[in-house]
Order: C-alpha cells, then sequence, then structure tokens
C-alpha cells in the first residue's frame, strides 16, 4: 500500500502543478501577497492531509477547491438599526461587543450610504446594486413598502440578484431572516418573488417583516391612521342601522324592512371586507417558511430568534466545506423589539437597547460559528443596516427607535443622513487591513459587484449597475471610492444629492426637497408616524439647501452664495449630474402601485384552507439555545 501511496501522490502533484502555478498567478491578481501566502499555507496543509491519507482522488478534489479560490460570503443586516446604537460608531450606552470586536479586526465605513431611508426599497437595491427606481421599487404614492403577503408586488423576476451570480459560480446560496421582497405575481404559489427565485438555494424566515401586529397586546402597525377611519365609518354604519331599527319599531319611521336589511348587509359587508384583511394581520403576515413551505402560522415570537440562529450556525455547518454565501437578514432591530427573556431590562435604553444587545449577541454566536468551522479567515464578513433607526417609533415617552448619532433625520426622510448613513463593517483577516476606518462614500448597492467579482462572477452587461466594486479601496489599493455622485431618493422623488469633489475632498450635498418636521424643528415627522416625500408635508428649495458634509456632518448650517463663494458652481454642477442621471433611467412596471400593493385573498399564503390559516409544524422541536 506504501508503493501505491508514492505512485499515487506523484502523479497527483505532478497533474496538479500547473494548476496550481496558474491560480496562483490569478490569484496574486486579486488579492495582495499576505493573502496569498495564506492560500499557499493552505494549500500545503492540504497536500499534508492528502499524504496522510491513502484515498487519493477525494483529496485530489479538495485541493482543486482550494486552488480554485473563492472566498465564503457572509453578509449580516439589520433592521433599522441607527448609526448611533453601536459602540464602534460611538455609543456609549448600548453594549455590542461582538460588533464592535468584529470592526476591531476589519474596516469601519463611516459614510456606508443606503439607497432608501425604508426596509423594502433599500434591501431591493442592496440585493441588485441598482438605485430601487431602476427596478420599479420606489414609490410614488404614500406607501413605500410591501404592505401584505397577499400583494402582487415585489421584486421583479428579471433582476439578478448577487445570489444568482455566485449560484452560477457554484456558490451554495442561502437566505435566512427577513426578506420583504414579495411573494406571488398572479396566483398562489407561482412564487415570482420568493427567494428561491432569486438565487437564493435555502431560505428560512419571514416573506414579510416585522410588525406590531406580530405580537399581541401591541398596538396595530400597518395602516394605523385607515384602520381607525375604518372602524369610525364601520361605528357610524352601525350606530344609523340600530338607529332605524329603534325608529321602525318605535314607529317614528316609516322605511320598509326590505330596505333596512339592504341597509345592515351593506354595512356589514363593508366591515368584512376590511375587516377580513385588517383584522387577521398576524394570520396573513407574521408567518415563517422554509423554503416553500409555512412552518408557523402565525410564527410564535418567542422562539423565533434561537430559530433564526440555530438555522444560521446549521447552514454553517453544512455548508463549511464552501464556498457558500449566507445572508442573514435580521428581524431584530424592528419594533415590536421581541426580546428574549435573558436580555429583557438588561439595557440602559429601554426595550429598544435590549434588542439591539440580543442582535449583538446573535451575531457573537454566528462569528464563533464561522470560528469554529475555521472559516474565518476565508469568509469575507459584512455586517449593516438597511436604512437609518426610526425616530418616530414611541410608545408614550418611551423611544422605541434607533439613535441615529451626530446625523439628522432617520427612516422614511430619503436625504437627510440619518434616514441613510448606516454602519458598513468588513472582515476578511489576511486580505483587509485591521481596525481601519474609511471616511469614502461607499453605498450598500457596492456589496453587489464586490462579492459578484470575488465569486468569479460579472455583474449583468445588459442594464446599469449603481453599486461599484469595492475591493481596490477595501486592500487600500485606491484611497478614493468611485463615487463621485451619489442620488438620494424618497420613493420615487429626488430629495437630494451628494458629491464628492475628488480634488477638494469636499463633500456638498444639495437638498432639493426636505420633510416639515411635526412639530417644527423636531428632527423628525411625530405628527405623522413617517415623513413623507411628497404633497403638503414637504417643502421645495430653489436654489436647493446646500450643505459640506465635511464641515457640517449635521447638515446644521445651510450655505448660501454669501458665505460659500462655489455656491452656484457646486449647484449647477450638480444639477447636471442629475440631468445625466436622469438620462439613464427607463419606465419599468411599479412594483410598488396601489394595485400591487392591495391584499388580494387570492394569493395569501396558507398554510391550511384558506381563510382558515394556521399551522404550527416547528411543534417543540426548537429548543431554545438561550
Ligand atoms: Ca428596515
Amino acid at each position: 500500500s506504501d508503493i501505491f501511496h508514492v505512485i499515487c501522490s506523484t502523479s497527483l502533484i505532478s497533474l496538479l502543478l500547473p494548476v496550481l502555478f496558474s491560480s496562483y498567478i490569478s490569484f496574486v491578481s486579486i488579492t495582495d501577497f499576505h493573502h496569498s501566502l495564506f492560500l499557499l499555507s493552505h494549500l500545503k496543509e492540504n497536500l499534508q492531509v492528502y499524504r496522510l491519507n491513502s484515498a487519493c482522488w477525494p483529496q485530489a478534489l479538495s485541493i482543486t477547491v482550494a486552488v480554485d479560490f473563492k472566498p465564503n460570503i457572509l453578509l449580516i443586516m439589520a433592521d433599522d438599526l441607527g448609526i448611533g446604537d453601536i459602540g464602534c460608531y460611538g455609543n456609549n450606552t448600548i453594549r455590542t461587543p461582538n460588533i464592535d470586536q468584529l470592526a476591531k479586526e476589519g474596516i469601519k465605513l463611516t459614510q456606508h450610504i443606503a439607497a432608501a431611508p425604508l426596509c423594502t426599497p433599500s434591501r431591493a437595491a442592496f440585493l441588485t446594486g441598482r438605485y430601487p427606481i431602476r427596478l420599479g421599487m420606489a414609490s410614488s404614492n404614500r406607501y413605500r413598502a410591501l404592505q401584505w403577503n397577499a400583494g402582487s408586488g415585489g421584486l421583479p423576476v428579471n433582476e439578478t440578484t448577487f445570489a444568482k451570480v455566485l449560484r452560477q459560480q457554484g456558490y451554495t446560496t442561502g437566505l435566512i431572516g427577513k426578506w420583504h421582497q414579495g411573494m406571488n405575481c398572479e396566483a398562489l404559489n407561482d412564487h415570482c418573488h420568493h427567494p428561491s427565485n432569486h438565487g437564493f438555494d435555502y431560505f428560512y424566515g419571514m416573506p414579510f417583516t416585522l410588525l406590531n401586529n406580530c405580537q399581541k397586546n401591541k398596538p396595530p402597525e400597518l395602516d394605523a391612521a385607515l384602520q381607525a377611519k375604518l372602524w369610525l365609518y364601520t361605528q357610524i354604519i352601525a350606530l344609523a342601522v340600530l338607529t332605524v331599527i329603534i325608529g321602525k319599531l318605535t314607529g317614528l319611521i316609516s322605511a320598509s324592512w326590505k330596505i333596512v336589511a339592504c341597509f345592515a348587509l351593506a354595512g356589514s359587508l363593508f366591515f368584512t371586507s376590511w375587516y377580513s384583511s385588517y383584522g387577521f394581520v398576524q394570520y396573513w403576515n407574521c408567518i415563517l417558511m422554509r423554503n416553500y413551505d409555512i412552518t408557523e402560522q402565525p410564527m410564535k415570537l418567542e422562539r423565533t430568534t434561537a430559530l433564526v440562529l440555530k438555522e444560521a450556525v446549521s447552514f454553517i455547518e453544512r455548508n463549511k466545506h464552501g464556498p457558500f454565501l449566507l445572508f442573514i437578514s435580521f428581524l431584530h432591530v424592528h419594533t415590536p423589539l421581541f426580546t428574549t427573556e435573558k436580555f429583557l431590562g438588561k439595557s440602559r435604553h429601554g426595550l429598544y437597547g435590549d434588542n439591539v444587545e440580543e442582535m449583538d449577541w446573535l451575531v457573537g454566536k454566528i462569528l464563533d460559528a464561522i470560528e469554529k468551522e475555521d472559516l474565518k479567515n476565508n469568509t469575507f464578513t459584512y455586517f449593516a443596516s438597511d436604512h437609518g433607526g426610526q425616530l418616530e417609533a414611541q410608545e408614550g415617552k418611551t423611544q422605541l427607535g434607533g439613535w441615529n448619532g451626530i446625523y439628522k433625520g432617520g427612516k422614511g426622510m430619503g436625504g437627510w443622513e440619518g434616514g441613510i448613513r448606516v454602519p458598513g463593517i468588513l472582515r476578511w483577516p489576511g486580505v483587509f487591513p485591521a481596525d481601519t476606518d474609511i471616511d469614502e462614500p461607499t453605498s450598500l448597492m457596492d456589496i453587489y459587484p464586490t462579492v459578484a467579482h470575488l465569486g468569479g462572477g460579472i455583474v449583468p452587461q445588459d442594464r446599469v449597475v449603481d453599486g461599484r466594486n469595492l475591493m481596490p479601496l477595501l486592500q487600500g489599493k485606491v484611497q478614493q471610492s468611485e463615487h463621485e455622485f451619489m442620488f438620494h431618493y424618497c420613493g420615487s422623488y429626488l430629495h437630494a444629492v451628494r458629491w464628492h469633489q475628488k480634488d477638494s475632498g469636499a463633500l456638498w450635498k444639495a437638498h432639493y426637497v426636505t420633510p416639515i418636521f411635526q412639530p417644527e424643528g423636531a428632527g423628525a415627522c411625530y405628527g405623522r408616524g413617517i415623513c413623507p416625500c411628497f404633497g403638503e408635508g414637504v417643502t421645495h428649495h430653489d436654489p436647493p439647501l446646500l450643505f459640506d458634509l465635511s464641515r457640517d456632518p449635521s447638515e446644521a448650517k445651510p450655505l448660501s452664495p454669501h458665505t460659500e463663494p462655489l455656491f452656484d458652481t457646486v449647484i449647477s454642477r450638480i444639477a447636471r449630474a442629475v440631468q445625466e442621471h436622469r438620462q439613464t433611467l427607463t419606465p419599468v412596471p411599479q412594483q410598488l402601485s396601489l394595485y400591487n400593493l392591495m391584499w388580494k385573498p387570492w394569493l395569501q399564503p396558507c398554510c391550511g384552507t384558506f381563510p382558515f390559516c394556521w399551522c404550527d409544524k416547528e411543534g417543540d422541536s426548537a429548543h431554545p439555545a438561550l
């Protein structure tokens, strides 16, 4: 067997030498020398392992995998987390040791910008590397995110997510957590917008998003104002019917019983039609799925955190031989802020702080799993939030939304920095420097071309991709990001534009439209719950409000032609950029039209026979890891 071993080894090594050499050359071109050394040592280890093993061909395969090196991609996204909520971004009252450690071992982006200030459009842009307006995911009505699992809008089928690109390059792709990019188009279970139709081999989580309605005893969140109105109309109708009946019985009104019955029937039809959608929101929207199967309807929040963690860790374990793409899209720290007992009452910022600390703990557990499987050095790890914290999320005097640090505004505001500037952390030991800040403008959309490049794929060539490959910047090969202009939309309305003037280092930002705060000067739209993008709730500025963020990051003092000699030059340069940008836009179907957003009973994902939709397939199998 020794002789066989020697022959086997020699022939195998001679077979592999050319491959080793060519891959080494190509590898040097994408990463630095330091990391190439890592790869070589990795190969050496593989060869040593191989020498200890008498069955040679399986080992040959494992070497090929190492030669054709593709890092694992781990993307972690928090929901509604403010940039001011994390220790490494300056918070000293909420404890986020795990996220801080990630930043210490990698790069902290200090000017990381979301393409939209709300879940659905921001995530659509993240997944495709394109502005939401190019996808039909930028709304021109007042609903800017998907409202129902049973709506017909969502991430268009013809868009190519990074998951699709990486799957084509041999990656196993998984999404665990929140989707909020739609489900069906025309028929129940056509799954046209489902993660698996967008490149994810595995999906576990919420097709929708967390909202207050998912937790009993919380005030309803979904369209609360409209629901209140509908309730009022229902009560008026009921009162009117009652009055007519009493009038008839006492002989004061001489209407026929037929008319009274018709009136009552119309009233109850009105009630059932709206109540069937809003009355059962928890059943319609708060569900968990594994691939195409609904596992919980409605979901049981008290065990969701443990299930998400279990799924994430088991995906990593299953795919440790890689390469994998795992997108962990936390349900934290969106309201209703369901927090397990271990973290309740532990932070100095009430329920919100508790929930952030629990989320940080989850990050730690997931990174532990990566480390345990010895994947830390060949995993590109990313952490971000989908947009800024929601200032208006309050219950009485208790703040339930995040904090955006020194930045003005928050969730829902497309122009102000607080709505769109989010934490962004990247780690890849040996490839990226440790404990480094990058202040250049970067976008969540940049992750798309970056991971496509790392996986050996290319971004679609038949459409505009707005994201830029970050590798040269992250590796210190260039000092400036490729972004010169960034366009800050609120729905389909362009609210502001940022211009990074590379030669002077100035960071101009012009606001064409800003929301009217309620009360005035409050910094948020407390009266409305969320700031509008158009109509009476906004102010148009001509000339635009201009700030230089490099001197005034809080956008406190607008510049004027008197205080800023370059005022007119800057405004006209930005106006030209807007014109050029608009020329690249083409008409697309509107995914967030009122029709597409509407609840359609025939599209309702249901694990029973509609309308009897309830199930719990998870049973007690989920032993909380808490
Ligand atoms: Ca969000």
